[in-house]
């Protein structure tokens, strides 16, 4: 029998507020939302190929309700769970034009930033699909919540994470102190300590990117694409190429494994496609914490000052040897 301790997520956020005597509850309450959003978010992503079958699309449909979409289902239900914790000021959500104000939370301090479903084109293929937060603490609470609260860099957060519906569902999490991974036994509904202090190796053999857009990206990047397909025993070439489509998915078996994922900048779009806020921002925090790096090919991507809500930047991210390398390459042979 299994020595193992084990722990549940409930189990390990109370023992880490005993540790930091300073914590106030508010965090392990906004976890707890968060906890309860998935678990419901897990068991709608769980159906997603049976509404059809089961009909339950069409009861909503008679009450002459459109049809929603997960990432919309998903959308509701973390703004739900996380403005009924009543510690939450503002959430940005990447299916929301505008930051929005908790009514009747317009003293508290935290702000929520999530991209809830994100990956939402492989839903209908079945492939890994997952939930992205960050916590940051309002700069003033002195004043009514404002989007200038919400923009923040990065290495403001407070808190970084999250939910993988894959194979199995997981949290990722960090407070900025390490990475820690549970995963949900479904039968007790309970997230359970399944990868404790997570790191990433220095160096891997995965590369991670949409090579369809090779034509596009800058010169450095082509340069790092061709170099992880030449072959040299030394090395370890050529690496291999995994790409999902999901940053989650993608990022996760990166840090685990030992990787790289880039989304480039390119000449039409040289913000690149992921957004920095709720998307890049977590990754790299995490990535950060787990010990790789993560920048934008000009800067860390944590030291990057939003200036609008839904602000897209490049992404190179994972193992540090490997988001160096491509780093000097932008450098030498060209960058947008
Ligand atoms: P989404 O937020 O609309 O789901 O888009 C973000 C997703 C990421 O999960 C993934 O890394 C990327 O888009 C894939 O983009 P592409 O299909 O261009 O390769
Ligand atoms: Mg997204």
């Amino acid at each position: 029998m299994s020595m193992n301790r084990l722990v549940t997520l409930e189990q390990f956020i109370v023992d880490q507020q005993s540790i930091h005597k300073e914590a106030t509850g508010a965090f392990s309450r906004i976890f707890r939302a968060l906890e309860l959003g998935a678990k419901m978010v897990n068991r709608d992503v769980r159906k997603a190929g049976l509404v059809d079958i089961l009909g339950e699309m069409a009861s909503v449909n008679v009450q002459g309700e459109v049809q929603k979409k997960l990432d919309v289902i998903a959308d509701d239900t973390f703004t739900r769970v996380l403005s009924r914790c009543g510690e939450v000021c503002t959430i940005i959500s990447e299916e929301q034009d505008d930051a929005y104000f908790v009514p009747g939370c317009e003293d508290k301090e935290y702000i929520v930033s999530m991209d809830p479903l994100d990956g939402s084109s492989n839903i209908d293929v079945n492939a890994s699909i997952g939930t992205i937060f960050s916590i940051y603490r309002r700069t003033n609470t002195a004043v009514p919540p404002s989007v200038e609260d919400c923009l923040q860099p990065g290495i403001n957060q407070l808190a970084a994470g999250y939910f993988l519906y894959g194979t199995s569902t997981m949290l990722i999490y960090t407070t900025g102190n390490g990475v820690n991974g549970f995963t949900l036994d479904d039968s007790l509904q309970e997230f359970c300590l399944s990868h404790e202090n997570i790191c990433i190796p220095e160096n891997g053999k995965i590369f991670s990117v949409n090579e369809g857009n090779l034509s596009d990206f800058p010169p450095g990047v082509v340069s790092y694409i061709s170099w992880c397909k030449e072959k040299d025993k030394s090395t370890n070439r050529p690496y291999s190429a995994r790409y999902i489509g999901s940053l989650i998915a993608d990022v996760h078996r990166n840090m685990l494994r030992g990787g790289i994922f880039l989304y480039p900048a390119t000449e039409n779009k040289p913000d690149g496609k992921l957004r920095l806020m709720y998307e890049c921002n977590t990754m790299a925090f995490l990535i950060e914490q787990a010990g790789g790096m993560a920048h934008t090919g000009k800067q860390r991507v944590m030291e990057v000052m939003p200036t609008e809500l839904h602000q897209r930047v490049p992404l190179y991210i994972g193992s540090t040897h490997m988001v160096e390398q491509v780093l000097g390459l932008l450098e030498t042979e060209g960058n947008f």
